[in-house]
């Protein structure tokens, strides 16, 4: 039977005063759509059409809506009158945008004329669209020509992208498009809390097992997936590497490695063959604390499935040899030709709503639109070409961005151009990271709520929300989504790449920035910037997004319908076409417990709050059903220290420490705690983990550090 048409495009008017606008979710980019009333945004509602998830919201997803009207929304921009108060909320007023552009073209100005170029920085987030990433990068070295830029993305997915760029030569998130992977035979999980992170995919994650399939997760808590697999791996935190030479091992001792697939597409096998000869069953469990039957079990279940995909998160990235993770998990499917075929593949989950493609387009210190490298002089070329600037205008790379926070203490960074992110929560060793905020000579921070980070800034700049502005995403298969406007901004405030034109012209760089007058301009200045690159983006028009409900990358041309699977025809991106298996000797994580701290502290989060908790604790629900951190500790730990359920600890590593409410479960090794992160202030737990970096990722090991815990004497009423 035809369907309907007119049922099918029902998506914009339904009442003369009423909308519903097709769009997607601002937290993980899933589909949605947004109700407005007499253009002001009411509530969302499921998309059934939408292949992806096909109508499923998370509680996150069903009261998003409720940020663009929210009373905490910054109206003006925000100007620091008081020096003294830095560091909290109070000391600002407020002031028209031609005073606060001024301001901060005086205070840059000001900064490069006496310590040079670089004495700015910019930090940014992969929230924002690929549009908004990629105008971030080109007004970080065009407009302040400064070499340091980089983003929170260095704290989320670089690892899986330094892994997946090594072993594979390219890095697109997920090899297959999502509505292959219910129809594997084997679904391998390491390191990812699915259910509470990304509770839309978990039609398809049990369909797997509906359909006969099987799951095996690695994970040091029994999460609601662990919970329900067929097998639960429940390693220490900081021991995958291990776990991962150990099953394949007994991938290739077994029998299981497909010859020809190694033979004729990768390199490296022999002499991780020979590596990963020592991961014996037993010497694997010594490492990992996993017992050598349930190893055995995971390579013989993974090796004879048909089908298989080999997922994983940041469990496994958080770690101070996160990239060697993901090439060590990868190294599975390449073993045994389990990619480049439907059904089988690689897949990390994505964090944010632009998580792919805001790592691709510029915002990484090292790296150009269209994936292109500054190391490479062809690239910068190209890059330099488009922009109209010359290779010598060109910045050097800069550095990661938790480095750019020892270079502000160091003082080598004086201001800084914040947007789009909230270190002051989200990144490790918050000491030292509140320090250097604090000694900055001039800070802007652009965002939507006033955010712990925004506590530092000189100036604060009112951004949009998601439904206030349009653009694209990349979610989390490689799939280019479009978000749409369905509000106007409330009060002044404005999207951050017209801020970023307005700005550049103060600047005087009107001319690299004037012509952009509209999203849909910088849309199309972006694709052309990523034509040639490999992820190119310059096919996939606003149109062919709609038509196909979304466009996967690469996508070269306006006949290009975009790429779903990646390498059906067994080439990989290296020059010599072949993948690379990587043999990886282990290494513990960088802080191994010991007498004084004994613990090993692992951080992650729960399903009602988002990242650094400044967007997710101000909506009610949210808050209510998780109004404060706590950690999770074992009933026998408990019982070793005489703590008892809902009792208050101070827990304690040696960067910092914070009390915490004790939530005692049978859900978490012994030797092991977990914390949220979602908290600011005194009750975040980044003031106790550890900036141990991944030497290629530059990933901060939030995963694993050790720790102590003690009963707070409870002070005597006076
Ligand atoms: N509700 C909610 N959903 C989110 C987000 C959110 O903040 N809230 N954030 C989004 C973003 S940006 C991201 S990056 C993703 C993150 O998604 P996930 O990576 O799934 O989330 P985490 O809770 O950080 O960590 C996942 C799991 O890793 C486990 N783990 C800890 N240490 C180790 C280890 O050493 N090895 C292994 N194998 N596992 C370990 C933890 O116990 C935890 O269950 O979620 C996205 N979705
Ligand atoms: N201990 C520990 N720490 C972690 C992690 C962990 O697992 N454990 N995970 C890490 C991970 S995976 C991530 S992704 C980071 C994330 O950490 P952050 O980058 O701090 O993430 P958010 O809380 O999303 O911060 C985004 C800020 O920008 C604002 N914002 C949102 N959209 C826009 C926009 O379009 N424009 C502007 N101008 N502002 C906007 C929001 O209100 C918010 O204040 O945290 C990392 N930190
Ligand atoms: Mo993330």
């Amino acid at each position: 039977m035809q369907r309907d048409k007119f049922f099918k495009e029902v998506q914009n008017v339904v009442h003369p005063n009423e909308t519903l606008v097709k769009t997607h979710c601002s937290y993980c980019g899933m589909n949605l759509r947004v109700n407005t009333k007499t253009n002001k945004i009411i509530g969302v509602e499921p998309r059934y059409s939408w292949p992806v998830t096909v109508g499923k919201m998370c509680p996150k997803g069903v009261t998003a809506y409720q940020q663009t009207n929210h009373d905490d929304r910054i109206l003006k921009p925000l100007i620091r009158d008081d020096a003294s108060l830095k560091g909290t909320t109070k000391g600002f007023r407020e002031a028209s945008w031609d005073e606060a552009y001024d301001l901060i073209a005086q205070n840059f100005q000001k900064l490069q004329k006496e310590y040079g170029k670089d004495s700015l920085s910019v930090f940014s987030g992969v929230s924002m669209t690929n549009e908004k990433c990629y105008l971030t990068g080109k007004f970080a070295r065009v407009a302040l020509g400064t070499r340091y830029i980089d983003y929170n993305g260095r704290f989320c997915m670089s690892s899986a992208a330094g892994g997946f760029l090594r072993s594979f030569g390219v890095d697109r998130g997920s090899t297959l498009p999502w509505t292959d992977i219910h129809e594997t035979d084997c679904l391998f999980i390491a390191g990812s809390n699915t259910a509470e992170c990304h509770p839309t995919s978990m039609f398809r994650i049990w369909n797997v097992q509906e359909r006969g399939g099987y799951i095996i997760v690695v994970d040091p808590r029994e999460t609601p997936i662990a919970r329900r697999a067929d097998l639960h791996l429940d390693l220490m935190p900081g021991t995958d590497l291990a776990l991962a030479n150990g099953i394949l091992n007994l991938l290739i001792q077994n029998g299981f490695a497909d010859e020809q697939f190694v033979n004729n597409h990768t390199n490296g096998f022999e002499e991780t063959k020979e590596l990963v000869k020592q991961f014996t069953p037993e010497y694997t469990s010594e490492l990992t604390g996993v017992a050598p039957e349930k190893i055995i079990r995971a390579a013989e279940i993974y090796g004879k499935a048909p089908n298989a995909v080999v997922m994983f998160a940041r469990g496994v990235e958080q770690q101070h040899k996160g990239v060697d993770n993901v090439s060590a998990y990868t190294n599975m499917a390449l073993v045994t030709g389990k990619i480049g075929r439907p059904k089988s593949g690689v897949a990390t989950f994505t964090g944010q709503g632009n998580g792919q493609g805001g790592r691709e387009h510029g915002q990484k210190s090292d790296l150009l639109p269209g994936y292109r490298k500054l190391t490479n002089p062809e690239h910068v070329k190209e890059v330099c070409n488009f922009w109209g600037i010359t290779p010598e205008e060109m910045p050097k790379p800069g550095v990661s961005a938790y480095e750019m926070f020892e270079l502000m203490d160091q003082k080598e960074i004086r201001g800084l151009y914040l947007l789009c992110s909230n270190p002051a929560v989200s990144a490790p060793n918050q000491n030292f990271v509140r320090k250097a905020l604090k000694g900055l000579d001039f800070m802007v921070c652009s965002d939507f709520y006033l955010s712990e980070s925004a506590e530092f800034a000189d100036v604060v700049l009112p951004a949009v929300t998601w439904s206030e502005d349009e653009g694209t995403v990349t979610n989390i298969e490689g799939r280019i989504i479009k978000i749409n406007k369905a509000q106007e901004p409330v009060g002044e405030s404005k999207p951050d790449w017209q801020i970023q034109v307005e700005l550049a012209e103060r600047l005087g760089k009107g001319k690299y920035f004037s012509h952009l007058k509209t999203a849909k301009d910088v849309a199309d200045e972006f694709r052309g910037a990523t034509k040639g690159g490999y992820a190119d983006y310059s096919g996939a028009t606003w149109d062919k997004i709609e038509k196909q409900d979304g466009v996967f990358w690469p996508c070269k041309s306006e006949d290009d319908p975009g790429t779903p699977h990646m390498f059906l025809d067994k080439k990989f991106y290296h020059p010599d076409g072949k993948a690379k298996i990587c043999a990886l000797p282990y290494r513990p994580p960088a802080e191994e417990p010991d007498e004084n701290y004994p613990l090993r502290l692992t951080t992650g989060r729960v399903v009602f709050h988002y990242l650094s908790g400044n967007q997710t604790r101000r909506i009610k629900f949210l808050y209510d059903m998780c109004p404060e951190p706590f950690v999770e500790v074992h009933p026998e730990t408990a019982e070793k220290y005489k703590i008892k359920h809902e009792e208050r600890v101070r827990l304690f590593t040696r960067r910092g420490e914070a009390v915490y409410k004790v939530k005692i479960t049978e859900a978490i090794r012994k030797d092991t705690v977990f914390v949220p992160y979602h908290f600011g202030h005194e009750d975040s737990i980044n003031l106790l983990t550890i900036a141990a970096l991944d030497p290629m990722s530059r990933m901060p090991e939030f995963k694993a550090c050790a720790a102590q815990i003690e009963k707070v004497a409870v002070k005597k009423v006076q």
